[in-house]
């Protein structure tokens, strides 16, 4: 069955009783979703005669099951090393749990009694905390202070009952950077026992985070401290992330939680305006919420939006701090806008075969031109979108909204604009009609763009490829310039 499929159908929340089992189901197989661990996780599937609250989807993730012990909903996490796709392209050895990084998101009602063991199969110590859960201290999951680490191959047991609802986040609280830095974060919704309101038609979860992962390497690096270059929704960058899909008419709340080392981040949805109408502190009344279209996240904070998805079309919900929407590779050589590069060019190629200065005219073509990447990275930007390139890539997504989508929950595809909804090369009579003058200077129109044949680069020749000689050349040809 179709886990998102279901989960959009499934009935609505009556905050009564529990019914919950472990579903012996197959690791859910998500496109690009790699997990090299023996982690024993299988979504949580609610059963047929599912009566409980409606599950959170949680894009390019899954809900961690959980089964009743004598009125106990007993939960098992276990942190361990994953091998992780960010995107294709991209893999690396991360730490997570259960198979995943992150870890699989948790959903409980307020007014459960919840039981956690967490089995420590890393080669390091861990803990976990329940980021914004009220419970008692010695539960808090901090190493030193509230308890003592979990040690490799112990299995610790943490209890307590949930006294609240809302969206909160669980992470390692022991060598916080190291641990957190290489995935070990999740997300932890605790739905009402009396809903003062309906559930709505979709309810998203996700987490933001970032990462230093060098080009080419393996590991992310847990001893950056300010230059991150990766940056994720649920674990994933453009275009591996997952898109978010609703009806005409839907009520969509998305949860929003981030635990990024360094960054707050700045989630701007187009097409809609939307309110803040809960923190991990609670719920926001009415009369405090305000209309926005961008919401802040600080790190270490969740914040939970609501919106009617009443306009179809594909809507793109990135960070607008730009540097989020950029991946790995290339933010360190000079300024080249305007400069025209063609002398350099020729000579840097006698050295290096096929390389091709870029960024005089802007970063967009870095992705759009076939050129090679090195071997595990990611473009700088993007992806080919329906129309042209799309020059944004890392913690951007889309949300698809549509009159009706596919009956088994996939994406819908690109939307199709109706005729006269679609902005394009402004024909002359209208420009003629509308008394426009064009200037007379326009650059020549040009849509095909091509690279060189060859091995080429995008942006600076990587440093373990560079010869000094060229980095010192294109250092001095800048400065000439
Ligand atoms: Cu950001």
């Amino acid at each position: 069955m179709n886990r998102r499929n279901f989960f959009t159908g499934a009935a609505a929340a009556t905050g009564g009783a529990l019914l919950a089992r472990m579903v012996p189901t197959a690791r859910a197989a998500e496109p690009g979703m790699k997990a090299t661990s023996t982690g024993t996780t299988t979504p949580f599937v609610p059963p047929a005669d599912w009566k409980g609250y409606k599950p959170v989807i949680t894009p390019n993730g899954l809900t961690l099951p959980f089964k009743m012990v004598n009125g106990v909903k007993v939960y098992h996490l276990v942190a361990e090393s994953v091998t992780h796709e960010f995107a294709p392209g991209l893999v690396a050895e991360c730490w997570g749990y259960n198979g995943r990084v992150h870890g699989p998101t948790i959903e409980a009602v307020e007014g459960d009694h919840v039981r956690i063991y967490v089995t420590n199969r890393l080669s390091a110590p861990t803990t976990v905390h329940w980021h914004g859960i009220l419970l008692p201290s010695g539960m808090d999951g901090v190493g030193g202070v509230s308890q003592k680490a979990i040690q490799p191959g112990e299995t610790f047991k943490y209890e307590f009952t949930l006294k609240q609802h809302g969206t909160y986040m669980y992470h390692s609280h022991h060598d916080e950077m190291t641990q957190m830095q290489l995935g070990m974060i999740g997300l932890f919704v605790v739905h009402p026992k009396n809903p003062s309101k309906p559930p709505p038609d979709r309810d998203y979860a996700v987490m933001l985070s970032e990462w230093k992962i060098e080009v080419g390497a393996r590991r992310p690096d847990p001893n950056e401290m300010t230059d991150f270059n990766v940056f994720t929704m649920n674990a994933r960058s453009f275009p591996g992330t997952q898109s978010l899909v609703a009806k005409v008419g839907d009520r969509v709340r998305l949860r929003i939680g981030n635990l990024s080392t360094m960054s707050h981040h700045a989630i701007h949805l187009h097409g809609y305006y939307f309110k803040v109408v809960a923190t991990d502190g609670g719920e926001i009344p009415e009369a405090g919420q305000w209309p926005e279209t961008t919401v802040h996240m600080p790190t270490g904070s969740t914040r939970t939006v609501e919106f009617v998805a009443n306009e179809p079309g594909d809507w793109v919900m990135h960070c607008h701090m730009l540097h989020h929407v950029m991946t790995q590779m290339g933010h360190t050589f000079g300024n080249l806008i305007g400069i025209n590069t063609e002398g350099l060019n020729k000579k840097i190629r006698k050295l290096v075969p096929g390389y091709m200065v870029m960024g005089q005219d802007g970063m967009g073509d870095m992705g759009d031109m076939g050129m090679a990447v090195p071997k595990n990275s990611l473009p700088m930007v993007g992806a080919p979108g329906q129309h042209d390139y799309i020059t944004m890539g890392g913690m951007f997504t889309l949300l698809k909204v549509r009159d009706e989508l596919p009956a088994d929950g996939s994406d819908p595809g690109w939307y199709q604009a109706p005729p006269g909804t679609q902005a394009g090369v402004a024909p002359a009579d209208d420009l003629k009609r509308d008394g426009i003058e064009l200037p007379k200077d326009l650059p020549k129109t040009s849509t095909a763009r091509t690279s060189p044949k060859g091995e080429a680069w995008c942006g600076p020749v990587p440093p373990s490829k560079a010869p000094l000689l060229v980095k010192n050349e294109v250092t001095a040809r800048i400065k000439v310039q």
